[in-house]
């Protein structure tokens, strides 16, 4: 990291005033990235502000009581003299993907771009970087910045970057999880972060609507190939009856891959307007990226999808036949 603080220090050095943003649909790890950074700027006498794209979630705001992140939706204006300042970008190196809105209010203004990241990738020539590829967060790079410049942590900063790392890691399971990883973890937790209590924040805060909705995609399921593969349906109906968000009823892709012997989970789904669409996981060797490609779509070896032209019933059956091949 010395060469990457030694970046950081002249591009901290040139300028007063920072503009922090992170990608769209911002996450923990993105938005935690932010108050952290916001935090230690304030401690080092920096004039800093955020502006992201799309607003926050519901379950993070009790980490902005002070309402530092602002969005470009229409009831936010940038100060009139953002001209002067510099720009962070954190958790995406693809400087496109801080969304159309604070894109374009911001590309052609702030004097130069920083990226903090720990996606792979070089940053596409924005400006300097530092780009950590095998971190397990850029909250994971946040803390090792704020050391860097030896100041104490603010419980705010302490449970922010505590919740960018459990969000980002799966709580402490992904491969990125290093002992590095519950070191700082382990640190953040004697400065006052209660785990139960962010924990809870992530991911106990979901509406009644959204409980409901998973019910109804679990009432769907039907199991396949002598209880390898599980095939759920998420409809517009559901969405009517429940009144939950579409958003809400995708995580449930990953439901059936916690059943034991379950190694092939699809969901077919289609949102008010849209397309139907097919979402793919599975476990080992079954490679599913293949047949969403074929499919005109994407994604890699145990998670891939693709848009479908066919109706709801013709693409649920195809979606079976697609996947037989895996099970011979
Ligand atoms: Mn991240």
């Amino acid at each position: 990291m010395e060469e990457d603080f030694l970046k950081l220090d002249a591009f901290l050095a040139k300028y007063d005033k920072f503009v922090i943003s992170t990608h769209e649909s911002p996450d923990w790890d993105g938005l935690g990235g932010e108050i952290a950074m916001i935090e230690l700027l304030r401690k080092l006498g920096k004039k800093p502000i955020i502006v992201n794209s799309d607003p926050v979630p519901d379950n993070f705001l009790f980490l902005d009581m002070e309402q530092d992140i602002h969005v470009m939706d229409g009831t936010y204006d940038l100060p009139d003299d953002i001209d002067e300042y510099a720009q962070f970008v954190l958790d995406t190196n693809d400087y496109d993907n801080i969304g159309a809105a604070a894109y374009n209010a911001l590309k052609d203004r702030v004097r130069e771009v920083f990226i903090i990241d720990h996606h792979e990738g070089d940053g596409g020539g924005t400006g300097s970087n530092i780009i950590k590829a095998d971190a397990s967060s850029v909250c994971e790079i946040m803390y090792h910045i704020i050391e860097h410049y030896g100041r104490q942590f603010t419980l705010r900063a302490a449970q922010a970057i505590f919740g960018g790392i459990v969000f980002d890691t799966g709580s402490f399971k992904y491969p990125k999880t290093t002992p590095e990883t519950f070191r700082i973890a382990a640190h953040l937790v004697e400065l006052g972060v209660t785990p139960f209590f962010i924990h809870e924040q992530i991911y106990e805060q979901n509406a009644l609507t959204s409980f409901e909705l998973r019910g109804r995609i679990l009432s769907s399921m039907q199991v396949l190939h002598g209880g390898r593969m599980i095939v759920l349906k998420l409809t517009p109906d559901m969405l009517k009856e429940t009144g939950a968000a579409f958003s809400e009823g995708e995580p449930a892709i990953n439901l059936p891959l916690t059943v034991k012997g379950v190694v092939a989970s699809i969901l077919v789904k289609q949102d008010f307007e849209g397309p139907v669409k097919v979402s793919m996981r599975t476990k080992g060797d079954l490679d599913v990226a293949k047949i969403a490609i074929d499919n005109g779509g994407g994604g890699h070896k145990n998670a891939a999808g693709f848009k479908s032209k066919l109706s709801f019933e013709e693409t649920y059956e195809q979606a079976i036949r697609n996947l037989e091949p895996l099970f011979k």
